[in-house]
Parts: C-alpha cells; sequence; structure tokens
C-alpha cells in the first residue's frame, strides 16, 4: 500500500506554518493504520487550513466556511463503513461552524475533527478568531477583540463529545498518536491542534506555545467528565495542557437506526418507484 498519497496539489502555506506538520502526522497516522485512501473521506470548509485534504490523493469533499461537520454527518449516514475526518481552521469550526459543532458533538456522530487552531482567521489575512484573547488586536480590532475566547474544548465536553484532545504542531509526535487514538475512537473524536500562523498572529507563536504547553500527567482519569471539563478550565497565560483531556465509551450516531444497519445506504438499489413521485414532481413544475 501507498503509505503517502500525496497528490499534485501545490501547497499555498506560507514557510513555517504548522499546516505542515499537521498533514505530516495525518499522513503517518493514516499509514500506521494501514488505511488506504479508498477507505476515508476528509470535509473540509474555506481557508488555509481547510486545503489541507487538497494535498493528499484522498476522497475529498470541500464545503462552504464553517460547513465541514454538516457535510460529514451527510458523508457517514450515506456511507457509514467509510472513516470520516473534517479538518479546517478554528475560525471555520469555531465561529461559522460554532453551531455544527454543538449538534455534531452531541450526536456522537462516529467521526474526527481536526481544528487546526491559530487563533487567527489566516486565508483572509488576519481577523480575529473565536480562539483570539481579549486584548488580542487587529487591523479592525485596534483596541483589542474585547470578548473573551471560547475553549474548544470545553465546549466539546459540554456538548456531549467523546474524545476531546489538545495537542501542538511543536510537538509532531504526539500529535501524530493523537490522531491515530482519534480515527480508531468510536464517535465525536476533536482534537484541538494549536498551529501558529507565522504570518498574522504575532503574539501565539512557536515559542509563545512551547512556553505553556505541558503534557496532561498520567495520573488524569481521562474516563472522567467532571476531571475532564476541571483540565478544560485552565489558564492560557500561564499552562496548557495537551493530550487526552476525555475518552468516552457511548452510542455513536446511527446505531439504532434500522436503516443504517448493514449495508451503506449509497451501495443499495433504490426501492422507491419513480413513477409513484413523476406525477408530483409534474404538479409542482406547472
Ligand atoms: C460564510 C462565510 N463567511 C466568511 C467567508 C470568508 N472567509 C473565508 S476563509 C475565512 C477565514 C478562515 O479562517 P480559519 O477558518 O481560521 O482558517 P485559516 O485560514 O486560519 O486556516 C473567511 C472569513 C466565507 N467564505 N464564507
Amino acid at each position: 500500500m501507498n503509505c503517502n498519497p500525496e497528490s499534485s496539489f501545490a501547497t499555498q502555506w506560507c514557510p513555517g506554518c504548522g499546516n505542515f506538520v499537521t498533514l505530516e502526522c495525518l499522513k503517518t497516522a493514516l499509514c500506521n493504520l494501514q488505511i488506504e485512501a479508498r477507505d476515508y473521506v476528509i470535509a473540509s470548509g474555506i481557508g488555509q487550513a481547510a486545503k489541507l485534504g487538497f494535498s493528499l490523493q484522498c476522497n475529498l469533499l470541500a464545503g462552504l466556511h464553517g460547513r465541514a461537520l454538516p457535510l460529514t454527518m451527510g458523508l457517514k449516514m450515506a456511507n457509514h463503513q467509510l472513516k470520516v475526518l473534517a479538518v479546517s481552521g478554528d475560525g471555520c469550526f469555531y465561529a461559522e461552524g460554532g453551531n455544527h459543532l454543538l449538534h455534531t458533538a452531541r450526536r456522537n456522530l462516529d467521526m474526527t475533527m481536526l481544528a487546526s487552531d491559530n487563533r487567527v482567521y489566516g486565508l483572509t489575512k488576519g481577523q480575529a478568531s473565536p480562539t483570539a484573547a481579549a486584548d488580542f488586536t487587529t487591523k479592525i480590532h485596534p483596541e483589542g477583540v474585547g470578548a473573551q475566547p471560547l475553549e474548544p474544548t470545553l465546549i466539546a465536553l459540554s456538548a456531549g463529545a467523546t474524545f476531546v484532545a489538545k495537542a501542538f504542531t511543536g510537538s509532531p509526535d504526539e500529535l501524530t498518536t493523537l490522531i491515530e487514538k482519534a480515527i480508531q475512537h468510536p464517535g465525536f473524536a476533536l482534537i484541538d491542534i494549536l498551529s501558529p500562523c507565522v504570518s498574522f498572529n504575532k503574539v501565539n507563536t512557536f515559542a509563545w506555545f512551547k512556553k505553556r504547553i505541558q503534557t496532561i500527567d498520567d495520573n488524569h482519569d481521562r474516563n472522567n467528565l467532571a476531571a475532564a471539563l476541571q483540565l478544560a478550565q485552565f489558564d492560557p497565560e500561564t499552562l496548557i495542557p495537551t493530550g487526552i483531556y476525555y475518552q468516552a465509551d457511548k452510542p455513536v450516531y446511527g446505531s439504532n437506526k434500522k436503516a443504517l444497519q448493514g449495508e451503506p445506504i449509497s451501495f443499495r438499489t433504490p426501492s422507491y418507484k419513480p413513477e409513484r413521485v413523476r406525477p408530483l414532481f409534474a404538479h409542482y413544475q406547472s
């Protein structure tokens, strides 16, 4: 099997961008798990991070900004045998797509969400994202954002996600292991990947994150939601825990639905009779 199915697409990321690391870690994880291109699909939104799937020879469904997660829902319903991943940026997932995060997490859809969190809108050149600190200044926020940042792990945990982790592109081995575990997890898995934007975020740099990140202690009980919620309430100015905050074994979306058992819906021959619906179409077209 070709472990590194790259596409001929030339990446459009700046030298030093964390997305290069995430791409390599994803490729390694897929290879280690022996997942072939035909067995998984990536859904993305719009943004620099959302372009990651373009660099792989894989099944890719590129959607609108903020809409990667609804695409994963459709993909998983159409073919529940596929491994489904969503890859996009913090703006895409937590701002325009914030509502979808809540509902995909609470359904425990069996999928992996890789959020490249650079605390800024990279593609559109530096507006603040929902994870930007309140005092982060931009061209349109010269006096600071003035709103509290969201903590994605806290949101995902309270919404019902069953695998919640944080990683840093400065620690690629840990990121690779987390991606493998997230893909293997049956249920909704989020990895919030701290991935510095070297061009538009001069505050949260590699050095800034390196000073603060700390691998979660072995004593942390990752099956305990209360402990995970507590862990997720860190002060990012002081310490940012990386690793698995929470992992739980709960029914995945669709496991109680007869229509989703057995052969994937997309492979079945439709049982409806077109001649029965044609008069209806004719009625509304007239
Ligand atoms: C509904 C909608 N709003 C805004 C935009 C413009 N837009 C495209 S990408 C983007 C920001 C991307 O930021 P992020 O998702 O954090 O990804 P990054 O580029 O930083 O990787 C914006 C605002 C859009 N295409 N659609």
